[in-house]
């Protein structure tokens, strides 16, 4: 079976939580705990020796280690792929969005603002300039969706799962939110879509494929 190696809260192990659960793609998953360094650990830089969540391990020995190219790999040929090249290019454009504008900004933010808060005192002059960072790539995303439903146009896509991996949960990095209308539209529009499960309840759904053997 797909096996993915995933941390709680993570919203890259989400990206790939969400899709395989939207596609109804059977997975186990191996809970990997980054606060107390397990990623760095022996056996895990092993297995992935990019020592980074999520990774995935496909059932023929394949493996892949980021979270948007996993969107591609398990997206491929569904509903959720784009099958024009011109969409497929756009769809990358927004992964790649994704990547330098908005989780590395939005991110560590979150991570020191509400996963170990308690650092947050020493990182504030840092967490300021993710705050204004982010908070440019948030802007582009509102223009961005001021003008189409989904990423893409009309039609839910890897690019939204890619996109909706920290966007919804910025407000934990301190970002308002409510300051981005179409942003925080588009948030309740992709929550709406058939078979969305929350980043909570994937791991509660993980727990019971664990526990159904
Ligand atoms: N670009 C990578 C980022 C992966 C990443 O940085 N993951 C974090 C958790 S969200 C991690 O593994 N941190 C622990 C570490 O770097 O040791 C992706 O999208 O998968």
């Amino acid at each position: 079976m797909t096996k993915l190696y995933a941390t709680v809260g993570s919203g890259n192990c989400f990206k790939a939580q969400l899709l395989m659960h939207q596609l109804d793609i059977p997975y186990q998953t191996q809970a990997i705990d980054v606060l107390s360094g397990e990623t760095r650990a022996p056996d895990y830089l092993s297995i992935n020796p990019l020592g980074t969540v999520p990774f995935l391990q496909l059932e023929n020995g394949q493996s892949i280690g980021e979270s948007n190219a996993m969107l591609w790999a398990l997206g491929a040929g569904s509903p959720l792929m784009p099958s024009d090249p011109y969409d497929q290019a756009k769809a990358i454009e927004w992964m790649i969005f994704e990547q330098t504008k908005l989780e590395p900004h939005i991110s560590p933010a979150r991570f020191f603002t509400t996963i170990i808060s308690e650092r947050r005192d020493e990182m504030l002059e840092q967490i300021q300039d993710w705050l204004a960072q982010g908070t440019e790539g948030l802007n582009t995303l509102e223009a961005h969706l001021s003008e189409s439903d989904f990423v893409l146009g009309n039609t839910y896509s890897i690019a939204d799962i890619a996109v909706f991996g920290y966007t919804h949960v910025a407000d934990e990095g301190g970002f308002e939110l409510n300051a981005f209308p179409a942003v925080s539209q588009w948030i309740e529009r992709v929550q709406q879509i058939p078979k969305f499960i929350s980043m909570q309840d994937v791991w509660a759904d993980a727990q019971a494929m664990r526990t159904a053997g």
